[in-house]
């Protein structure tokens, strides 16, 4: 894999920072965008732009085609049965308020159990709250140990015919798990529950074939696969999706008005209200389309080697402390180091144009559970090297001397 023609494809990645050349170790928190994807976007706006699924004039027709052809792209990347079953949303957020509204509106009643795990996100947690608080549902959470692996004898005690619904992240933004969830799907839909993965981490590191895992309902962000921000996708069964009420009530979503009664528009468009981020769309099947050209196996390949290569360097560091290390996971390097605030890291490796994240990554029970107030965390990608790696660890070296 010829790595600087990958970085060749990464416009922003070749800047200085105070005097040096800029190190991007954020890719947890959104990936850097190829060429190809801002080409795609500006192409749209320069000569296609026009709504969707409504003009006859040839603009519409363009852009109504290049973002229907988007639909099929993601649908075959993560094998969806059909386009009826891919659904384009805000991003994972979105994604999981949709399910949590329509799906367990339908069909969470008081006395039934939400289950979901100790890693997660907060949006995969926060909508979940918000409907046992609406419905006297009861939220239990699945523990995890040390390492940051789920405690699977503990999963299958808590699984019951009162779990309605499992709600599992499938990598874990601040511990870089990847958990197990073939395993958990099959055990979940044992006792009946219906089964959501958070994807929004592993859809760029890992392949994902929805049928092969069977999985219900299977959420992720294209931001964070070298797309546009603002765009992400909800895959589900159909049969699920038929049964679920809408989410919001507008344009595009519907077949037929009347004051006394509206008819819904068929899947995908009935999850669809409203203009969508046609541009988002469009550059999304874009940036899908870049990963297939490169090939995800290829890709978690070399992540694994450089993940590889860092986490040997932080075990040899003194007063560092690994957050999360289990042994399936990809691409992310939390971590603590001795008498220094993340956030202080996190702004000195700014100074020395390393770019990572300090904070709780919107997991705050993982930072409770390490009972540390946050942590800074370098995530990789396709484009970074050893030689980023190396600027890490030097500019780490330096803020532990600055602390001495
Ligand atoms: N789930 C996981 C596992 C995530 O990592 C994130 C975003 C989300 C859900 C939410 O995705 P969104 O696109 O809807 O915002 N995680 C991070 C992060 O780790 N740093 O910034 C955003």
């Amino acid at each position: 894999m010829n790595i600087e023609q990958i970085r060749s494809d990464f416009p922003i990645l070749h800047q200085e920072l105070y005097g040096k050349p800029l190190v991007y170790l954020d890719n947890a928190a959104t990936t850097q965008k190829p060429q190809c994807v801002i080409d795609v976007v500006r192409h749209y706006y320069e000569k296609d732009n026009s709504n969707i699924h409504r003009g006859v004039h040839t603009l519409s027709e363009r852009a109504t085609a290049a973002y229907e052809a988007s639909r099929e792209t993601i649908r075959v990347f993560f094998n969806a049965k059909s386009t009826k079953e891919v659904i384009f949303t805000r991003g994972t957020t979105e994604s999981i308020n949709l399910i949590a509204s329509s799906w367990g509106g339908a069909n969470i009643g008081e006395g039934d159990e939400i289950l979901i795990t100790h890693m997660e996100h907060h949006s995969n947690i926060v909508p979940w709250q918000m409907l046992c608080e609406r419905t006297g549902a009861v939220l239990k959470v699945i523990p995890m140990n040390e390492t940051g692996e789920l405690d699977m004898e503990a999963f299958s005690k808590l699984l019951s015919e009162r779990t309605k619904l499992l709600g599992v992240v499938h990598m874990s933004n601040a511990l870089g798990t990847i958990n197990p969830i073939q395993t958990m799907i099959e055990q979940a839909h044992a006792v009946g529950a219906v089964v959501l993965v958070d994807g929004a981490q592993a859809a760029a590191h890992v392949t994902v074939d929805v049928q092969a895992l069977n999985v219900d309902f299977y959420v992720t962000s294209a931001h964070k696969m070298y797309g546009p921000t603002g765009v992400g996708v909800l895959i589900a069964k159909q049969s699920l999706l038929e049964a679920m009420p809408p989410y919001q009530g507008g344009g595009d979503m519907i077949l037929m008005v009347t004051f006394e009664k509206t008819q819904y528009n068929d899947l995908p468009h009935k999850f669809e209200a409203g203009t969508p981020n046609i541009a988002g769309v469009i550059g999304f099947g874009e940036a899908i389309k870049y990963i297939q050209n490169i090939g995800l196996d290829k890709i978690a390949g070399r992540e694994k080697v450089l993940l590889d290569y860092a986490t040997q360097q932080a075990q040899a560091f003194d007063g560092l402390k690994q957050i999360g290390t289990a042994k399936e996971k990809a691409c992310v390097l939390s971590f603590v180091l001795d008498g220094v605030h993340p956030h202080d890291l996190g702004t000195i490796l700014d100074r020395e144009a390393v770019a990572i994240r300090a904070g709780h990554h919107c997991a705050m029970p993982v930072m409770q559970f390490y009972n540390v107030p946050a942590t800074a965390r370098a995530s990789f990608s396709i484009y970074n090297t050893e030689a980023e790696v190396d600027a890490l660890f030097a500019a780490l070296a330096k803020a532990r001397d600055m602390f001495a």
